[in-house]
């Protein structure tokens, strides 16, 4: 029997080679791994002695030889492949022990320049690895040093590698080049003008970097790890700078995402307070400060420990108001020294710096990463991100009754926030300010009534507010209870089977009605 062992990490190659030197092994071995081995004293064959040629090329040029990839893809149960062998004075190698030049690593250390970064592309390597996993039935690829113990116990227990072993051993190999691989794509597409997609978008892949493991999951018996696009949008959360507080946890990503979505959709100083993926407060003012007192309103008692974002720079005044409450998260895209200083004093307050997206509020990621993935099953389930934006030439005024230029605004501001409360959704707004949030009801009546509970919690008036609903009202009962609530104005997409029996219900209580004609389910 013969082996091939060539390793960049050497740990444990000694140990594995004397094992195998003990069972009878022959050993061959390229230029570096050679000379470990003959200082341990093992007889070793070089790979150069082999092929009749030199490593060459500062060594990109070793293995690549057929008197190596002969041994190793030659079938041992077909006569003309053994023949050939024979006729080539090629020896069959039965157990290839590789791994790889440390690419990853490499690209992995700070200022490693591209010559490193191609250096460290290992070209012999995969190959062997690929040569050997395809003809499993006969060779054993070795790929990490993990494998080694199973290896040498089945030599030495009846002198060969179950099949079993060796088919799990070449899934193995085939899956570390494939990681290798994309590795190498990853890291060159990065160098590439604009992240890589300008020049052939048709292969954006995909693929994700993790940014770090995270302490658990929505729960701590859950284990858990934070992930970006490879790409990543400008604007998007992933690009936001921690400047103080404590570790991010899932939650709190998963919360700080919605809220800076949320945020970051208006073009006024707006501030988004989110709880449990729902927004519980939002507002626009004239600054920061207008926009948060408005937003922390609409719901103080879930405002406690919130996730609190800003499309604005939150300045000195700003900062003292929302230190005045708990907060998990606070982000804004600048905040001044003064702000910053007072959350110096709350070690455990997350305060991340984030831009907001260079072209706007509709600056939909530039059309990358919009892409929405839920996992279901063994599947996933994808669709594009749901960035219909809403003017107030594509309202439908369907009422006897039309809205107040004043309600008009408010409807747009109403429907912008109903899309990132989660369904059913109501929501109920006044002056630019959330007056009453219902989120995530099975029933859309009851969405309305604990908006309204909300209000009266918040010692709010739903007199003459407006209300968007982000589907259509089923029957015309969802709409009475909006309207009994104080509500003057509806939003809602339209669409349903008894839109005019919905209809004759507003005009016969005399409030406006308007259809935005899109939905915006959120689940
Ligand atoms: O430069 S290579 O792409 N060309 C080759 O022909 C080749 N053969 C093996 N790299 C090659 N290797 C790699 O060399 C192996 O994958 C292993 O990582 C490394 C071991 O080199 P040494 O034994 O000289 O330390």
């Amino acid at each position: 029997m013969q082996a091939l062992l060539s390793v960049s990490d050497k740990a444990g190659i000694v140990d594995l080679a004397q094992a195998l030197h003990a069972l009878g092994v022959r050993l061959i071995s390229t230029g570096g791994t050679a000379k470990l081995l003959a200082e341990q004293g093992l007889p070793v064959t070089e790979v150069a002695e082999v092929t009749g040629f030199p490593e060459m090329l500062d060594g990109r040029v070793k293995t690549l030889h057929p008197k190596v990839h002969g041994g190793l893809l030659a079938r041992r149960d077909v006569p003309e492949h053994v023949a050939a062998l024979k006729q080539h004075g090629i020896d069959t190698i039965d157990i290839l022990v590789v791994n790889l030049y440390p690419f990853e690593q490499t690209v992995g250390q700070a200022g490693c320049t591209l010559e490193d970064a191609i250096e460290n592309i290992d070209i012999g390597g995969p190959a062997m690895v690929r040569s050997a996993a395809k003809n499993w039935k006969d060779v054993a690829v070795l790929t990490d040093a993990s494998q080694y113990g199973q290896v040498l116990a089945e030599l030495r227990a009846d002198g060969k590698i179950a099949e079993k072993t060796r088919f799990a051993l070449a899934v193995a190999a085939f899956n570390r080049i494939s990681n290798y691989d994309a590795a190498i794509s990853d890291y060159l597409s990065s160098l590439q003008p604009e992240g890589g997609r300008t020049l052939f978008p048709g292969q954006a892949n995909g693929r994700f970097v993790k940014l770090q493991d995270l302490r658990y999951g929505e729960n701590p018996h859950q284990q858990a790890a934070f992930y970006r696009d490879l790409h990543p949008a400008p604007g998007s959360l992933v690009m936001a700078q921690q400047l103080q507080g404590k570790e991010l946890s899932y939650n709190n990503i998963a919360d700080a995402d919605a809220a800076w979505e949320c945020v970051k959709s208006f073009d006024a100083p707006a501030c988004v307070i989110v709880k449990h993926a729902n927004p519980c407060g939002v507002a626009v003012g004239k600054g920061a400060l207008e926009a948060y007192g408005k937003a922390f309103q609409t719901d103080p008692t879930s405002a406690f420990g919130g996730i609190i974002a800003f499309n604005r720079t939150v300045d000195e005044a700003a900062a003292q108001s929302v230190a005045k409450q708990f907060v998990e998260v606070l982000m804004a895209p600048e905040f001044t020294p003064e702000a910053l200083a007072i959350f110096q004093a709350k070690a455990n307050v997350r305060v991340l710096k984030i831009a907001l997206p260079p072209g706007g509020p509709t600056d939909w990621d530039q059309g990358r990463n919009a892409m929405d993935v839920k996992r279901v099953g063994s599947g996933l389930l994808m669709q594009t991100a749901d960035n219909r934006e809403l003017a107030l030439a594509d309202l439908k005024v369907v009422t006897k009754k039309q809205p107040t230029p004043d309600e008009l605004q408010d409807l747009l501001f109403a429907w912008k926030v109903a899309k990132y409360v989660k369904s059913n959704a109501i929501v109920f707004c006044k002056g630019g300010m959330t007056m009453g949030v219902g989120a995530g009801q099975m029933s859309r009546l009851d969405s309305a009534r604990i908006a309204s509970i909300k209000a009266e919690h918040a010692k709010l008036s739903l007199q003459g507010t407006v209300v968007a609903s982000d589907a259509f009202f089923p029957f015309r009962d969802g709409l009475d209870v909006v309207v009994d609530a104080g509500a003057t104005c509806v939003i809602q997409p339209g669409g349903s089977m008894r839109d005019a029996e919905v209809i004759a219900a507003a005009d016969e209580r005399g409030v406006a009605m308007v259809f935005s004609g899109v939905r915006h389910f959120r689940h």
